[in-house]
């Protein structure tokens, strides 16, 4: 017994020193020009309604999925047991490394808010395998070391830094989660490896799939290191020189990876969605660390392309399954809809970093409009069913799938889930910022004084929100509170899509319930106060249930609408309407009811709509129409009681309905 509290205490002790550690070299690392630094998740303790559910759910299935499917059902940890008994052939795909660092990733979350022995002992025996698998000079990658050894660092498209990127990721976080630092050393002699090996002059190369930007940032305000930076940086500035020649009889063309131009000079989205993503993503993080104002004015110049002419609705992107990504202006079906998972899961990386980077709310705004809808969807309510591509409208060709040959979705929607506590907070020296609404409690340094907080919510299904704040001292600093676009009718920056029936609301906060004084800045309320232990802000966002159209030139929406209520976009799904969605047609001003729903398990908020049914008649001799009641879902929910249709655009005009009789 005595021993054991020994061991814990020492174990708590390493823990404390670890994080106290991390804390330092983020600092320490950080001559920033971001307006906050966000609140990892190892600080958060989510306790919501409608996440916490979720991040035990991704406990409980969804990983237990990822572990059998990694280490039971596929050779993937049998890959790394082979590399260091130098025995045996590779099997899978070259980029099946990086499955199981995302899965270690999603477990180091998942250890937060849902502590499992199991899982813990499971991340220490792939850990050993993974450090055992690595050679001596640090390189670490079953495809090669198991092939050819000799070619690796030779084909661009073979995802070897991509797999490190996910290793380094992985590695952080678990350092972050545990206080252990095994996968840690194994990243950073990878890291160091990879930049003695490519940062020396006339290095012709750069990475086939973007990731290990990423990783590397991540590594940098780890260790503090700042070759892990340069190495980063060095990346970014190898796109755009055709390193890689083009051949025209081959499919990966520049824009496919980004490579038409150097990324300073980048205005388009092109190519792959899931490599754009990571790109600017981690492009992000290195303009926040170097100050490269070069950076960040390309970076908005692409955003603004993909959210003013490339983004679905439910914050997905991507259209096109022939390259995994975008097309053209305003090319976005939705039957045909890729959408992959794992884009929108980039969405939310990309968005995350954008806001910090500028303080601008119109990020979060997208971020939680993938998060909610497009990323969301990639997961089953049951937990252990995925999809791959999320389309916005079905004739019941569509189901979840247990597993993917190429499994990249599984792991990502579970380390976006088990890690929401990444994205809800932030903090600098002189004020604290909440960017969502979800129900969870931290405890943040503003100015050297300790503020605990914590955030009660019954979001998204209604938008009251309290946030108590209680510094260990009376202080003075500012609460940054987010304006969601939609309260204001702006559904999305650009007006690519817009409401139709909205009216633009003015939110009241109130300070331990009086109304409180507060300037409006970039989609924030700016509480400024002094604040004391205990105090309460408090408001509510009305969600009224508000009909969008699109802009013209998206085909696909025309004389259609769709529906959202707070972030929460909505579909009609034959499961709830005698098995037919795509037979109707809805009057875009009638009136739209809420009630409380539940989808299995799920409790949600459903709508319900008048609409005019077209049937055969009785003897099928004649088309008719019947006016009835549909009921429209969360479209995250949709999918999970079998095949089925689908939509998300209601037809407002006949011309836009296709029966299947
Ligand atoms: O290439 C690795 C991953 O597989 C990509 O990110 C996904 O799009 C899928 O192709
Ligand atoms: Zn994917």
């Amino acid at each position: 017994m005595r021993n054991k509290s020994v061991k814990n205490h020492t174990m708590k002790l390493a823990f404390v020193l670890s994080a106290t550690l991390f804390l330092i070299a983020k600092l320490y690392s950080q001559h920033s020009i971001s307006c906050y630094t966000s609140v990892g998740f190892s600080q958060v303790e989510v306790t919501d309604h409608f996440w916490k559910p979720k991040i035990d759910l991704v406990a409980t299935k969804s990983l237990q999925a990822c572990i059998y499917q990694t280490e039971i059902a596929t050779p993937r940890i049998q890959n790394f047991i082979n590399t260091a008994k130098h025995s045996g052939k590779f099997v899978g795909i070259y980029y099946d490394d990086s499955d199981v660092y995302k899965a270690l990733e999603a477990m180091s979350y998942s250890l937060k808010n849902h502590p499992d022995t199991a899982i813990e002992n499971t991340a220490d025996r792939w850990i050993n395998y993974i450090a055992a698998a690595q050679m001596s000079d640090g390189y670490l990658d079953t495809y090669f070391q198991l092939g050819d050894i000799s070619k690796r660092w030779t084909e661009l498209e073979k995802h070897e830094d991509y797999n490190a990127g996910h290793l380094m990721e992985a590695a952080v976080a678990y350092y972050d989660a545990t206080g252990k630092r095994k996968l840690l050393d194994v990243a950073i002699r990878l890291a160091n490896h990879i930049d003695t090996t490519m940062r020396i002059n006339n290095r012709q190369w750069f990475s086939g799939h973007e990731e290990i930007e990423i990783g590397l940032m991540k590594l940098y305000h780890v260790t503090g290191n700042d070759n892990y930076e340069k190495l980063a940086n060095w990346y970014l500035n190898q796109r755009g020189k055709h390193i890689y020649a083009y051949r025209p009889e081959e499919w990966v063309k520049p824009e496919y990876w980004q490579d038409v131009l150097p990324v300073k000079d980048q205005t388009q989205i092109t190519g792959h969605a899931v490599r754009a993503m990571y790109l600017y993503s981690g492009t992000a993080d290195v303009a926040a660390a170097t100050n490269d104002s070069g950076y960040i004015h390309a970076m908005k110049t692409v955003w603004q392309d993909v959210i003013y002419r490339n983004m679905y609705l439910t914050g997905g992107i991507g259209p096109s399954g022939d390259n995994e990504g975008f097309t053209k202006d305003y090319d976005l079906p939705n039957e045909q809809a890729y959408c992959e998972t794992c884009a929108s899961v980039g969405m939310v990386l990309w968005n995350e970093r954008m806001n910090e980077l500028t303080g601008d709310a119109k990020y979060i705004d997208v971020l939680e409009r993938s998060l909610y809808n497009g990323a969301l969807d990639g997961l089953s309510l049951s937990g252990d069913r995925f999809f791959y591509d999320n389309p916005l409208a079905s004739n019941g060709q569509h189901e979840r799938s247990k597993w993917f040959g190429t499994a990249c979705c599984p792991a990502n929607i579970s380390r976006l889930v088990a890690g929401i506590g990444n994205y809800i907070y932030g903090v600098n020296d002189k004020s604290l910022w909440v960017n969502l609404f979800i129900g969870s409690n931290t405890s943040i340094k503003i100015n050297n004084t300790s503020v605990d907080v914590s955030m009660q919510t019954n979001y998204p299904w209604d938008g009251k929100v309290s946030i108590t704040v209680s510094p260990a001292e009376s202080k003075n600093f500012d609460v940054y509170i987010r304006i969601p676009g939609w309260t204001q009718n702006d559904i999305v920056d650009g007006n690519l899509y817009f409401v139709n029936n909205g009216v633009k609301q003015s939110p009241q906060f109130f300070v331990n319930g009086k109304p409180a004084d507060f300037k409006q800045q970039n989609g924030y309320a700016v509480i400024s106060n002094k604040w004391k232990k205990g105090d309460v802000i408090s408001f509510e966002y009305a969600m009224p249930v508000l009909a969008i159209s699109s802009k013209k030139e998206v085909l696909y929406d025309n004389d259609r609408i769709a529906l959202q209520r707070g972030p929460i976009v909505y579909c009609v799904e034959g499961a709830d309407n005698n098995n037919e969605a795509w037979n109707f047609i809805v009057n875009p001003n009638a009136v739209i009811q809420t009630i409380d729903y539940k989808i299995l398990n799920e409790p949600v908020i459903a709508l319900q709509i008048k609409a005019t049914i077209i049937q055969p008649s009785a003897d099928g001799s004649a088309l008719q129409s019947t006016e009835k009641t549909i009921t429209a879902i969360p479209y995250y929910t949709w999918c999970n009681r079998g095949k089925n249709e689908m939509q998300v655009w209601l037809p407002t005009k006949m011309k836009e309905i296709k029966l299947n009789y």
